[in-house]
Formats: structure tokens, C-alpha cells, sequence
């Protein structure tokens, strides 16, 4: 799978990229992620990718030029089967869309940035608009971030641990239930019986009994949606 980032500050990627599952998942050939500088595509001479907004206000708006040509040089090398604009007020992302997104083979991300982007960038070229969660970011990067980690870690051989990825929290809708290493005692503080039982099946049991409680605890709105 293929991921195009176009962003203001590709250098917020490096950390992220280089680190963990998503540097494995890239190291083994599964995923390759490109960023791309949007001011690289401006034709100002003083590299300017937002403008005043039509109509007053504040905050400036990202102009559509620069994303235009952006997106229309990468258009011209491959197909993609989604592009993807990151906004605060966009469609929820969730485990779903996480797992619908990590079935294609090319997408775009493009990075929102300051009051907003030209409403034509969206006519012209967006297919979904996307937000991870009710608060507002400083720009797009953290959260296209955020989505190309959820979409790596579930594309099949990333987790070496084939059952790892889908034993997640929210792939069945219930919270992963609670998880324990040595030592079985910690300053008085006993690991669950159950678990050093060796019976598969009272573990099991016991496991999908905390999935439940929890769940209805912590997020009931998970189990409302069954
Ligand atoms: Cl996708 N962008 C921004 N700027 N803020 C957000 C967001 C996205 N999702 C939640 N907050």
C-alpha cells in the first residue's frame, strides 16, 4: 500500500515514520509513505500557500493552486482510490474506516492548515473528509499521522502476531480486556488467578467476561451500536 502525505511541515513525519510498527511496516515492503511539501508546488515567488479569505474574517485560507498542482502531478502517475482531506468538522474516523482504508492500494492524505481550505479543493478533487475526534488541532498532520498508523498496523503480515491486530480493542466493538507479566505478585498486587491456571478455557471465559464489563462501563455506546 501506498500512502501520499501533502503537508506544510513534512518534517512532522520523520519521528513517526522512522519509529515502531509503521518503520517496520515500511522496512518490509508493506507500506510506503511519500510526503509532500505543498509549498513546493506554489508558483509565488515567496513560496505563499494561503491567501485572505474572500468575504473578511479571520485566519488566512490555504489557497487552491498549490494543492491543485499537487494533487494533479500525483494523479498523473497512478490512480488512487481515495483522497482524503483531514478536517476537524470531517466524517468520524474509526476502527471501521481504518480497516476500509487499509484494503486500497493508493491514497492521498492532504493536510488541513489555519481557517481552512479553499472550498474548491474539496469540490474538485476530495472523495472523504476526515476527523479523529471532537477537539480542534493546530493542523492536519497529527491526525493524518494517527490514521496511517491505524491503516499499517492491520494490513495482513505488519504484526508479526497474525491474531495480534485483530484481538484489538474496537475490532469486535468491545475493549481488549486487561493484560499481565511477570511477576505474578507485585508488592501485593496478585496477578487473577485465572491466568496462571494453564486452563484455555476459564481464560477465555474470564477474558471475554472483562471485554464485556469494561466495555459496558468505560464506552456503553460501543455495545448501543451492536
Ligand atoms: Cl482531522 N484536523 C484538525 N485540524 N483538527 C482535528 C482533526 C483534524 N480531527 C480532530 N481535530
Amino acid at each position: 500500500m501506498r500512502i501520499d502525505i501533502l503537508t506544510l511541515f513534512p518534517g512532522m513525519f520523520d519521528g513517526v515514520l522512522g519509529s515502531s510498527i509503521l518503520k517496520r511496516a515500511i522496512d518490509k515492503g508493506f507500506l510506503e509513505v511519500f510526503t509532500h511539501d505543498i509549498r513546493d508546488y506554489s508558483n509565488d515567488r515567496h513560496r505563499r500557500v494561503d491567501d485572505y479569505p474572500f468575504g473578511g474574517g479571520a485566519g488566512m485560507v490555504m489557497m487552491v493552486e498549490p494543492i491543485a498542482r499537487c494533487i494533479e502531478h500525483l494523479k498523473g502517475q497512478r490512480n488512487y482510490d481515495a483522497i482524503i482531506m483531514t478536517a476537524p468538522d470531517g466524517e468520524a474516523f474509526n476502527q471501521h474506516k481504518a480497516n476500509q482504508l487499509s484494503m486500497f492500494n493508493n491514497i492521498m492524505i492532504l493536510c488541513g492548515h489555519y481557517k481552512g481550505i479553499d472550498e474548491r479543493v474539496r469540490e474538485m478533487f476530495i472523495t472523504e473528509e476526515v476527523s479523529i475526534g471532537d477537539y480542534v488541532l493546530s493542523g492536519g498532520e497529527l491526525a493524518a499521522m494517527v490514521m496511517t498508523d491505524a491503516i499499517a498496523r492491520i494490513i495482513p503480515g505488519v504484526i508479526s502476531d497474525g491474531a495480534s491486530a485483530l484481538s484489538d480493542s474496537f475490532q469486535d466493538n468491545l475493549l481488549s480486556a486487561p493484560v499481565y507479566t511477570r511477576p505474578s505478585d507485585y508488592n501485593g498486587h496478585k496477578v487473577p488467578e485465572v491466568l496462571l491456571s494453564g486452563n484455555d478455557r476459564l481464560i477465555s471465559e474470564w477474558r471475554y467476561e472483562q471485554q464485556l464489563s469494561r466495555t459496558r462501563e468505560r464506552r456503553p455506546d460501543l455495545l448501543e451500536n451492536e
